[in-house]
């Protein structure tokens, strides 16, 4: 039999702005995901939709003002700490773990499960290289601190079920990057951490790139998790998302992107967890950016044209 990918909704809208992206599951599901994935030759199972109380009847403050600007955070830790264990339970059970957002904080509970029982390296498709903290965000939105909780940044250092166990720098890679605070650009700069931006995609190419992606979270960890950010693609292809930048991933390049991943999978096993979020149905043309979530996904398990 082939791979089990056991399909998790985590519909939470804490780490936005805009409301909306909690309906981002039930869009993605609608779009066909289970169908695609079959046709993609692996086997979906629907494991449902985490418990996740509206935003409007929680305190943004939850948690006390030590925690810096950072809105919702109680509630953001609450999710992602049931969803880790969600994540590594699949994983212990041998099957692949696919988060659907939600807004981007999602991703922390998925690598945090993800890299319970092993050395995690990731690619961020994303338009943003969300390493904010409490500390630095202009806007307070967990959406745009991932990466920097994962990492165990500023104020997340303290936070156990953020910091992931297992993730390095030198093993992150970001593609598509174009959108970047100051703060958060000396912080690329200076790290070991991998980037990709939208000009080197134009300059060599796609596929070329998302090779060299793959080598950098494959080098040295036991698999790979891929964290697919709608705002990746150009509003253009996909303009259901809160955060939308211009000069983006084209349709056919981001299917490229993700055949590209699926092909090193085929050869060597690399894949161990994905995350499809910050689709808004609210913001979305005709569900067509959620569609494109399922798309991409049936593309990073092998949909081939022939
Ligand atoms: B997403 C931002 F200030 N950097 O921190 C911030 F520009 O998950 C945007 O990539 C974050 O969509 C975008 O609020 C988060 C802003
Ligand atoms: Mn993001
Ligand atoms: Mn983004
Ligand atoms: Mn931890």
């Amino acid at each position: 039999m082939g791979t089990t990918v056991r399909i998790i909704g985590a519909p939470m809208d804490y780490g936005a702005d805009r409301r909306g992206v909690d309906m981002g599951p039930s869009a993605i599901r609608y779009a066909g995901l289970s169908d695609r994935l079959e046709r993609a030759g692996v086997d979906p199972v629907d494991a449902g939709d985490l418990a996740i109380p509206r935003a409007e009847e929680r305190d943004p403050d939850a948690g006390g003002p030590n925690r810096g600007n950072a809105k919702f955070l109680q509630e953001v830790e609450d999710i992602c700490t049931r969803l880790g264990d969600q994540v590594a339970e699949t994983l212990a059970d041998g099957e692949f773990p696919l988060v659907l957002g939600g807004d981007h904080s999602v991703a922390i509970g998925s690598m945090h499960g993800a890299a319970r029982d092993a050395d995690l390296g990731a690619i961020w498709f994303d338009a943003h290289a969300d390493l904010n903290t409490p500390e630095t965000s202009p806007s307070g939105n967990v959406h745009g601190m991932p990466l920097a909780a994962t990492l165990g940044h500023g104020a997340f250092a303290e936070m156990e079920w953020a910091t992931a166990p297992r993730v390095r720098e030198e093993s992150i890679a970001y593609v598509g990057l174009r959108s970047i605070d100051e703060r958060e650009r000396e912080l690329v700069r200076d790290s070991e951490m991998t980037a990709f931006t939208m000009a080197d995609i134009d300059e060599r190419g796609m596929t070329a790139v998302v090779e060299d992606a793959l080598d950098v979270a494959t080098g040295g960890t036991d698999g790979v998790h891929v964290s697919l950010d709608l705002d990746w693609l150009d509003p253009k292809a996909a303009p259901g998302v809160g955060t939308p930048v211009r000069g983006g991933v084209t349709y056919r390049e981001a299917h490229a992107a993700l055949e590209t991943v699926s092909e090193r999978h085929d050869s060597e096993e690399i894949l161990r967890s994905m995350d499809v979020v910050e689709v808004n149905p609210i913001l979305d043309e005709g569900n067509e950016t959620a569609t494109l979530g399922a798309e991409l996904t049936a593309s990073a398990f092998g949909n081939k044209i022939l």
